[in-house]
């Protein structure tokens, strides 16, 4: 096996990886990952006590103890880009030997636990609600950059093309399964499960008019009705699929919570998102720890 290059790997002059600041020693096994970096200190204010932190651009690290468990806490920022250098980053920090840049022959596993907002496409999944994504289909195309068929729900794919009647000229759709340890973990009875479906973009992407005209107005109505072996397309958000295609990739373990903060169908927008946050912070949490 041949070293990893200095441009392919790019480490900072104290030795952390590039864009997150950080070193081996700096995280936990299990580890959540939040959008806005504001969310970290949202969630280590309930540690016992924080042992590091740091920040560079939009990811923040804070590492600590929950109740005797040590944890991490990064925020992403926003979208399946931004995934593709976290977990490729963290996965360099445990799974690669960052003096002799040589891939290590025993392989480490995280437990990554997004904890984020997100819109619901059912009349019947309220704001406020809480939702575990069973699967997730990606429209945004990070994860084709990788040789990734082998861990597509390929039946998921086709059903989901044909049913949308899908434009190619955007590229294909990707359908990935959650972490089916940490869905049933996560599964409780008062927590909505589905298939979320990860957009590019906020606006366009997820059906949203301002100014500009969609491609295909109908795509979020076509994306309502879709089922796949009984879950439903539930929710709109900008990580899932990209954090459960590129896990399980590297053989990571991943599950991701949404705070239904928007409800696509009424209109309605939550009128206390921090609140619903907090408490989906509150739940994951406890869970974690069980
Ligand atoms: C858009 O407002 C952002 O909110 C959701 C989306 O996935 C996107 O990142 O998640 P976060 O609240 O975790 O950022
Ligand atoms: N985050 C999203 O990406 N979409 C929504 O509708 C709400 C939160």
């Amino acid at each position: 096996m041949k070293n990893i290059k200095e441009s392919e790997l790019i480490l900072n002059p104290d030795g952390s990886v590039y864009h997150l600041n950080l070193k081996p020693e700096n995280i936990a096994n299990d580890i959540i990952f939040v959008g806005d970096q504001d969310r970290v200190e949202a969630i280590t204010k309930y540690f016992d006590v924080v042992e590091f932190s740091t920040q560079k651009r939009e990811f923040k690290t804070q590492t600590g103890i929950y109740k005797g468990k040590r944890l991490t806490v990064i925020s992403t920022g926003i979208g399946p880009d931004n995934i593709d250098i976290v977990l490729n980053e963290l996965d360099a920090l445990i799974n690669i030997d960052l003096k002799t840049r040589m891939v290590k022959p025993q392989l480490t596993r995280l437990n990554i636990i997004r904890v984020g907002t997100s819109g619901s496409l059912q009349a019947d999944i309220p704001v406020d609600a809480f939702l575990v994504s069973a699967a997730a289909i990606g429209t945004d195309n990070m994860l084709h950059s990788y040789d990734s068929q082998n861990i597509q729900n390929q039946s998921m794919n086709e059903l989901f093309v044909k049913h949308t009647v899908w434009d190619k000229t955007k590229g294909m759709p990707y359908a990935v399964e959650a972490d089916n340890d940490l869905l049933k973990k996560f599964k409780k009875e008062h927590v909505f499960s589905g298939i979320t479906i990860t957009a590019g973009g906020f606006y366009g992407a997820q059906g949203r008019v301002l100014r500009l005209k969609l491609s295909d107005a109908a795509l979020n109505d076509k994306i309502d009705s879709f089922e796949f072996e009984n879950l439903k397309a539930t929710n709109l958000e900008m990580e899932t699929a990209a954090i459960y295609g590129l896990s399980k990739l590297l053989n990571h373990r991943a599950i991701s919570l949404n705070a239904i903060v928007a409800n696509r169908k009424d209109g309605n927008f939550s009128a206390n998102p921090y609140k619903t946050i907090d408490e989906l912070i509150q739940f994951a949490l406890n869970t974690i720890i069980e």
